[in-house]
């Protein structure tokens, strides 16, 4: 195929996911940067509906182009490949960020400390998400944790229990998110916390931390996929540091299309 073909065969479009995605955002910023992507449009529907649409443009070794990002199964089911960004639109490695709300290092000392602590290698979220494929979230979460118990207690020690207090952990519904949310209830959990998970979009995510509605989240992705969000809230919440690094975001195609750079697109 070449490139001209390429952009015919998708119709101008980028396969994206949901409206309220931070990479959804950024691939509307690529839009407007890159001037070989005049005229394209990003189709916004929902995460399984890209996955699908993947899966069915591979089986018949049809050229697409899609938001993808990692950790995520689909780098593992299917041979494919980020588009190079040499505006740098999608950022370059992503951290995931934990965040919470005002207050809660003096209201939860316990859980602030939990959660500051929380560190965990991309390979551990992997996992999680991976045994999730056969179950749900909260079990492959508990399979990790019994698995990984002295990481666990490297993040609880010298922490006292509590009776039972409340705590809110916004998410993302991705399941990088299912998985890291699920994990810190857990922990808390056995540190005798009442954890409820919340999950909204991401611009929710920061609305409600900056609001107190939330206490905490793991989900921010940074510097690029959530940064217009984080700059929005920014001085209305605290933020712990990354919990997670690793993280990309991207145009991601088939490896067998013959186009490396997001400047290959043809208008
Ligand atoms: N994601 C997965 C999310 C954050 C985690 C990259 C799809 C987003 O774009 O907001």
């Amino acid at each position: 195929d070449t490139s001209a073909n390429v952009s015919q065969e998708v119709e101008h479009t980028i396969t994206g996911i949901e409206p309220g995605a931070g990479i959804t955002q950024a691939t509307d910023k690529a839009l407007e940067k890159y001037e070989n992507l005049a005229g394209w449009e990003q189709e916004k529907s929902s995460t399984a509906a890209m996955l699908t649409a993947l899966g069915d443009a591979i089986e018949n070794e049809e050229p697409i182009v899609v938001a993808g990002w990692s950790p995520h199964y689909m780098f593992a089911k299917w041979d494919l490949k980020y588009l190079e960004d040499p505006n740098g639109v999608y950022g370059d490695v992503e951290n995931i960020a934990t965040i919470a709300r005002q207050g809660l290092k003096e209201d939860m000392p316990e859980a602030y400390t939990i959660l500051d602590n929380f560190h965990w290698e991309p390979e551990d979220m992997e996992s999680v998400m991976l045994a999730a494929q056969d179950m749900d979230f909260a079990k492959a979460a508990q399979q990790w944790v019994d698995e990984n118990q002295d990481m666990v207690d490297e993040w609880t020690e010298g922490v006292e229990p509590v009776d039972g207090t409340s705590i809110e952990l916004a998410l993302t519904p991705w399941d990088t998110e299912r998985s890291s949310a699920n994990v810190a209830k857990i922990v808390l959990e056995q540190q005798g916390y009442d954890v409820s998970l919340t999950p909204v979009d991401p611009s929710v995510v920061f609305e409600a931390i900056a609001a107190g509605d939330a206490d905490a989240s793991l989900a921010p992705w940074m510097p690029a996929t959530h940064g217009d969000f984080y700059a929005k809230y920014e001085d209305k919440f605290e933020d712990l540091g990354e919990n997670s690094t690793g993280a990309k975001i991207g145009l991601v195609v088939p490896s067998y299309m013959d186009i490396d750079s997001i400047e290959e697109l043809e208008p």
